[in-house]
């Protein structure tokens, strides 16, 4: 069979996209709509959603916004039933919601390192955990989880955060194992360093209007020399998204301009 150029689109696809109203969730929901997929997202507030609503009409999207803590289980259970019932069976799941605390691990409290546990590593097992017997019904889906250069490396002050995104680089593996005889494709997106509200801190510009230090180091370490964007991600999840990548499944594809592969500039 000659390939088809069409195996990258997704007409008539239904994706949810978790944390969708703007970064990195709102660029992928964004570039599936351009190729054909329905979309529907979550926010946590009625205004996030109404937000979320009005900046996917303004890039002309007509998308389903629900609100719900991916955390909340029996709410999250409550929305897929709801999003089937209104939109349809989810095809594609995007585990994008998630949070970061940057503490040091010796001042950070077990409280705050249970709450970024929970978003960013037992909420994707509780959205894919609800999402799934309607794939299987509907006979396959794609799973994306957004992973991170810390589902590899560690760093300083983000203990919690490196430990659930590397929790979720192992349930990623575990869902393709268990789930890819129902003809479901669980792959992560890692991410390199992206210039979105979340790493906002670590770009700031210094009081004496230099770069800051983390920017700096960022760059270093980068073959590209640059920060990524999150239309850096759009088409790597396009291609996880569609029938093209039906042979992949429990990978992780790092997006993070050579990062991994790179010792860093000598300074
Ligand atoms: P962001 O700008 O902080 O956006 C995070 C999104 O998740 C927001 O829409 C937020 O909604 C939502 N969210 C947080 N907690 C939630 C909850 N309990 N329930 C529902 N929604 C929730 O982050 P981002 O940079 O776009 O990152 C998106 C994903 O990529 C995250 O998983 C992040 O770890 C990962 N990632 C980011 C980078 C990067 O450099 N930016 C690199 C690698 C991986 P609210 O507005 O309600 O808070
Ligand atoms: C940090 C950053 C990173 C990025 C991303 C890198 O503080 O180191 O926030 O964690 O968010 O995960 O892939």
């Amino acid at each position: 069979m000659t390939f088809d150029i069409n195996s990258f689109r997704l007409d008539g696809k239904i994706a949810l996209v978790t944390g969708a109203v703007y970064g990195i969730g709102f660029a992928l929901a964004e570039s599936f709509a351009k190729v054909g997929a329905t979309i529907v997202f979550n926010d946590r507030t009625q205004e996030g959603v109404t937000q979320g609503i009005k900046a996917y009409e303004e890039a002309g999207i007509s998308a389903h916004g629900y609100v719900c803590d991916v955390t909340d289980e029996a709410g999250i259970q409550q929305m897929i039933k709801q999003v089937e019932a209104e939109v349809g069976i989810i095809d594609i799941l995007v585990n994008n919601a998630g949070i970061i605390k940057r503490v040091p691990m010796l001042e950070m409290s077990a409280e705050d390192f249970r709450q970024v546990i929970d978003v960013d590593l037992n909420a994707p097992f509780i959205v894919a955990k609800a999402v799934i017997p309607g794939m299987i019904k509907k006979g396959g889906g794609k799973i994306i989880n957004i992973c991170s250069m810390m589902s590899e490396l560690g760093r300083e002050t983000v203990s919690a955060y490196a430990a659930a995104k590397g929790g979720l680089k192992m349930l990623t593996r575990n869902i393709a194992s268990e789930y890819g005889q129902y003809n479901i494709q669980c792959n992560g997106i890692g991410p390199g360093y992206i210039a979105t509200p979340q790493t906002a801190p670590l770009r700031e510009k210094q009081a004496d209007g230099s770069r800051h230090p983390f920017d700096q180091f960022i760059i270093a370490k980068t073959p590209a020399e640059r920060w990524g964007t999150s239309e850096d991600l759009q088409g790597p999840a396009v291609f996880l998204a569609s029938s093209a990548s039906d042979f992949v499944n429990g990978h992780v594809l790092y997006v993070d301009g050579g990062i991994l592969a790179y010792i860093g500039k000598q300074p």
